[in-house]
């Protein structure tokens, strides 16, 4: 249904740890995203406590599938509280979904996400617009989200 955990990520914030999961369905764009992503977040260091779900917006045909696997993601007791940016990828397509096209299709998650943080970026991971938005978003949530404390890294 959906390619759990294509990429576990690291980036290290002074001596904290903390892990970001990047999902989404085959083709969203998860590869392309964590490449241009890998030179943006080499200031920090990671393992696991946000998820980033990539949506392709070029595929109008497989948004319901996205949206339920977006929806049981959501629901999922080991994800409860972790901050989630949605990627509205391929965006660079002049016919792509619009945020407001991609939201209507999510629309009836949004009480399923909960008081956590979630955005929607829009975003070309083939480009690199919307990369740094997303990440900067992405460390600003982790960072202050005091239910899911970072990880102590052993510093001998
Ligand atoms: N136009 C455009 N194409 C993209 C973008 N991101 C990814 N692609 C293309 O979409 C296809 C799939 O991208 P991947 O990054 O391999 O997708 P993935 O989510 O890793 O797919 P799986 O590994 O099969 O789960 C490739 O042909 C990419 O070049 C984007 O922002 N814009
Ligand atoms: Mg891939």
């Amino acid at each position: 249904m959906y390619t759990l955990l294509s990429g576990l990520y690291k980036y290290v914030f002074q001596k904290d740890e903390y892990c970001v999961l990047i999902l989404g369905l085959d083709n969203a764009g998860k590869t392309t995203f964590l490449e241009q992503s890998k030179t943006r977040f080499s200031k920090y260091y990671a393992e696991c406590h946000g998820v980033i779900y990539v949506i392709d917006s070029t595929d109008e045909g497989r948004l319901p599938e996205s949206k339920r696997a977006f929806e049981k993601m959501v629901t999922s007791e080991a994800l409860d509280g972790v901050p989630i940016l949605v990627l509205a990828n391929k965006q660079d397509v002049e016919t792509c979904l619009s945020i407001p096209d991609i939201k209507t299709a999510f629309s009836d998650c949004t009480s399923k996400i909960g008081r956590r943080d979630c955005l929607t970026q829009a975003c070309s991971a083939l480009t690199g617009k919307g990369v740094r938005e997303g990440i900067e978003w992405m460390v600003k949530c982790v960072v202050r989200n005091v239910h899911r404390p970072p990880r102590q890294r052993d510093i001998t």
